[in-house]
């Protein structure tokens, strides 16, 4: 390999060897890493001017793991688990200095090294799971060895990293210091050197011990938590096997476990989302245009929507200013606030909240909204009181201020008519709670100009959020797409299968809660409220839950008031079979048609799949990406099925389509299908030919 190709440096400080590994940006360890990798390992131990080797990464991380974009392809050797052992087999001591991220094949890296050093602020993890894959490259076989069972369970059912504190306190590294990591690399091998510390070996310590009851109860817990995805139950296989198993033959079990995720669907589903979410921020038109500066913050009405996005901004570090009518409407918020900043204080996500707090003021006179870079309204979803509000922010916000709307239907071309000032004005359109969920969408109106729609997103990445681009329409890109397949679900009803038959079905293909469970949470007021608005406007074929409205006016509202298509009380929630009656009355005498849950699944799915492609067909979302995404982070959609789009393309957009045809024989304005999706079928294309700008 020549030099100018090879990612590893080889070089020498006196009897240190010192390996850098510089394949930005993240340092991933494709062929071209392993291959040089290897290569220097045999050239250390050929050294005989080297005694230890010193292996860092170069850049502002140790290295990031596997190469994904590998994933999927025939492997090509070396191959990462067989260079692990092969650093682990050298002859002298390696010693493996982190700083930033050391994740997945990266971490295994390091375990494979006799000595590890990390510098402050290094974060140990293995990721795999989030990839629906587990550690390849020895991680389920070394970590146990130098941790007990316990951690690697943590770390790789869940794959939250870990802290070089934490790292240091169970045994996975052997020092922490502050400073630059070659340096400090440096000086612990020549301590190691003046000590004549031997080659110490991982894979050397006698295996964990096996205890039946802790995997066990590991498998209960993680089967309940992993809502149908497989590999953090095939991550305690994994772990299970360093027990009983010698080094070598559970490093071969593991690898076993590990090829056969990577042929699932579940692995492809979460690769999908993983570059989806960097993807998505990449917008052609907004490259090259620079943000406007964001430092403090307005938000208008501090109802739990306001205070939730208030205490988004708050938790990362924004200045901000909310406006409420009254003083008593002031209180209010301001204990929202608290009370949303000491959860996370509980939760770990805020060390104080003091400081935070520090930076909000509370005011009812909007001229304290002058200074303010960027103003986000949350006031009572109205369209006079909307355009009454941006008046007043149209008067008094300095110029180049964003005048952002958190509708979540409203025109935003409409209210930006509001104002003299068009160009600055967007929809910012949070999810509930603000400042917990991780979707925003985006809306960009007609004469929103590129720096807002910039801002906007840098504003989400500050935010720790993912902001999706739409456009203007009915519910924007989730909720229009929401609205259908709830209809869907209604459909079902009349046609004769139960709310709760439904429910049922929907948690089954792996989403939290089905549709009926979901508006109780949301209250059924909420959905009341949403037909009369629609009532005016709504077409004669369409169908009205009257169910649904004899509820609401029976006060059944869902979870806050006790009861709805359930039963809330002690224990667990119930189906409120008094529902059940007033679905037979509206349903009048029509044959009863009890659908299967894959039936269920697949209506469900077929109308957001069909919607989603008028969405696109819109132009309301951009790519079929953007619409996976959405439904991600914003509905609950699991992520080991990468998304509603990803999912049509798996089944087969042709038989997708023909049960769409089918379903319109009995229904045809419902089940209209989407011009897109039959073009796609025609030309026999999918959505993943239109994310990559091939069709
Ligand atoms: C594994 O290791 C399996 C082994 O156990 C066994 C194998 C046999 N590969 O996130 P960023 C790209 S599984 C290829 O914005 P940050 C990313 O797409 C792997 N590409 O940076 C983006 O590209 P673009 C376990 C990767 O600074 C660019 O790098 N490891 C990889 O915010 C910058 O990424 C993981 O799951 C990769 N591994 O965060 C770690 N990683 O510019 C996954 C990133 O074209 N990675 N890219 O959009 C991360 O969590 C973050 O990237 C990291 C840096 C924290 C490292």
């Amino acid at each position: 390999m020549s030099q100018a190709s090879n990612p590893i440096r080889y070089d020498r400080d006196g009897a240190v060897a010192i390996i850098t590994i510089a394949n930005p940006p993240v340092n991933a360890l494709g062929q071209a890493v392993r291959q040089g990798l290897w290569e220097a390992i045999d050239r250390f131990d050929a050294d005989a001017d080297a005694r230890i080797a010193l292996i860092v990464g170069d850049g502002n991380l140790f290295l990031g793991g596997a190469d994904i974009t590998e994933f999927g392809k025939p492997p090509v050797e070396p191959y990462l688990p067989d260079l692990c052992t092969r650093i682990e087999d050298a002859t002298k001591p390696v010693v493996a200095a982190v700083h930033g991220p050391a994740l997945g094949g990266g971490c295994e890296i390091a375990l494979g090294a006799h000595y590890r050093l990390a510098v402050s602020g290094a974060r140990f993890g293995f990721p795999e799971v989030a990839l629906g894959l587990i550690p390849g490259a020895g991680g389920s076989q070394r970590m146990p060895r130098l941790t007990g069972v316990g951690p690697a369970l943590d770390a790789m059912c869940s794959g939250a990293p870990l802290s070089a504190e934490k790292a240091l306190k169970i045994g996975l590294i052997d020092r922490l210091v502050e400073g630059d990591p070659r340096a400090e690399g440096l000086a612990y091998a020549q301590e190691l050197l003046a000590q004549s510390a031997p080659t110490r070996r991982t894979g050397a310590l006698p295996a964990p011990a096996h205890d039946a009851d802790l995997f066990a109860s590991a498998r209960k817990s993680w089967a309940a938590k992993s809502r149908g995805q497989v590999a953090p139950l095939r991550a305690i296989d994994a772990v299970e096997a360093s027990c009983t198993l010698p080094l070598q033959e559970g490093i071969r079990e593991e690898r076993r476990l590990f090829l056969e995720l990577m042929e699932t669907p579940q692995r492809a589903g979460m690769i999908h989302a993983f570059f989806n979410d960097r993807k998505v921020a990449k917008l052609p038109e907004l490259q090259g245009i620079a943000a406007r500066s964001l430092d403090h913050v307005g938000v208008i009405g501090g109802g739990t929507m306001g205070a939730g996005i208030a205490t988004a901004c708050l938790l990362r570090g924004l200045t901000v200013t909310l406006i409420e009518q009254d003083d008593a409407g002031l209180d209010r918020a301001r204990q929202t606030i608290t009370g949303n900043l000491d959860a996370a204080v509980k939760r770990g996500k805020l060390a104080d909240s003091a400081p935070a707090l520090a930076r909000l003021s509370l005011a009812t006179d909007y001229a304290a909204l002058a200074d303010a870079d960027l103003a986000i309204e949350a006031v009572f979803e109205n369209m006079d009181v909307k355009k009454q509000v941006f008046g007043c922010l149209d008067a008094v916000m300095k110029p180049g201020a964003i005048l952002a709307t958190n509708t979540s239907y409203l025109d935003v071309n409409e209210i930006a008519q509001a104002t003299s000032r068009p160009g600055d004005v967007i929809g910012l359109h949070f999810f509930s709670p603000a400042h917990v969920m991780k979707l925003l969408e985006v809306v960009v109106a007609d004469q929103t100009a590129p720096e807002v729609t910039a801002t906007a997103f840098a504003l989400a990445k500050r935010l720790g959020k993912t902001a999706v681009k739409a456009g203007v329409c009915d519910g924007f890109i989730g909720n229009r797409i929401l609205a259908t397949y709830r209809a869907a679900a209604d459909r079902m009803i009349l046609a004769g299968t139960s709310p709760w038959q439904i429910d049922e079905a929907i948690r089954a293909f792996g989403l939290p809660m089905g549709p009926f469970e979901m508006s109780d949470l949301a209250g059924l007021d909420i959905g009341y409220m949403t037909r009369q608005r629609k009532a005016a406007t709504r077409d004669p074929r369409d169908i009205v839950p009257t169910w649904a409205d004899e509820m609401y006016h029976r006060g059944w509202l869902g979870r806050k008031s006790g009861s709805g298509y359930y039963c809330y009380g002690e224990g667990s929630p119930t189906p409120n079979l008094e529902v059940q009656p007033l679905i037979d009355a509206a349903r009048g005498d029509q044959s009863q048609q009890v659908l299967e849950p894959e039936q269920i699944q697949r209506r469900y799915m077929a109308a957001m799949v069909n919607e989603a492609a008028k969405v696109l067909e819109d132009g309301i979302a951009a790519r079929p990406l953007d619409i996976d995404v959405t439904l991600l982070y914003g509905y609950g959609f699991p992520r080991w099925r990468g998304g509603p789009m990803l999912w049509a393309d798996r089944e087969g957009l042709p038989g997708l389509l023909a049960d769409i045809q089918d379903w319109a024989r009995e229904d045809p304005w419902f089940w209209t299908p989407a011009p897109l999706l039959e073009r796609l079928v025609a030309e026999g294309k999918t959505f993943g030919d239109l994310n990559e700008g091939a069709a």
